[in-house]
């Protein structure tokens, strides 16, 4: 469409800068770190788990996730022996199909990276392992409903008329609970 004073192909000019400057800001969004919950664990079967080797107790400590948001384990089996971990959705003190089970894992030195998202209910569960039960090796795990992130574009508000051959900023605000951005 014409306006007054501006001529067309300065318009399209402007889309392309304002283009421009908002795949800017996607790009800086889409590369900023991968955010969720990381927990290194030491597993025991005589003693349970805990953040540390020296700190491996019977429940094990209170893990906090959020659903369907990347969780990064390290595992340790403190006293070398043969373990799995997972989530023990159903209760039955055992790692069945679908309780996001880690592979095994036995050494006290060198971690097993496990990666998983939580597949299950927002809610508090044992976390046990596969191999012993979780009648000792067990400790609490919540799941938080995950929360959608917003965003509002700041500037430009509508009212504007930009000319070409000068940058424009477009200013958006995100906020997003799970995984915040400072
Ligand atoms: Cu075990």
């Amino acid at each position: 469409m014409e306006r007054p004073g501006i001529p067309l192909h300065r318009w399209s000019g402007i889309a392309a800068v304002a283009v421009l400057l908002i795949l800017v800001g996607l790009a800086s969004l889409l590369s900023a770190p991968a955010r969720g919950a990381s927990f290194t664990l030491y597993g025991s079967a005589g003693q349970g788990w805990g953040l540390t080797p020296t700190t491996i107790a019977s429940p094990g400590p209170t893990l906090v996730v959020t659903q369907g948001e990347r969780v990064d384990l390290l595992l340790f089996a403190a006293d070398g022996a043969t373990h799995t971990w997972c989530i023990d959705y159903n209760g039955d003190n055992a790692c069945s199909v679908g309780e996001n089970e880690s592979g095994q894992f036995s050494s006290s030195t060198v971690a097993m990276p496990f990666t998983f998202w939580p597949t299950g209910a927002p809610g508090v569960y044992n976390y046990v392992c596969g191999i012993h039960g979780g009648f000792i090796m067990h400790g609490p795990i919540r799941i938080n409903p995950a929360v959608k992130p917003t965003v509002s574009i700041a500037s430009p508000n509508g009212s504007q008329q930009w000319t070409g051959g000068s940058a424009h900023a477009v200013v958006w605000n995100i906020n997003d609970p799970n995984d915040p951005i400072a």
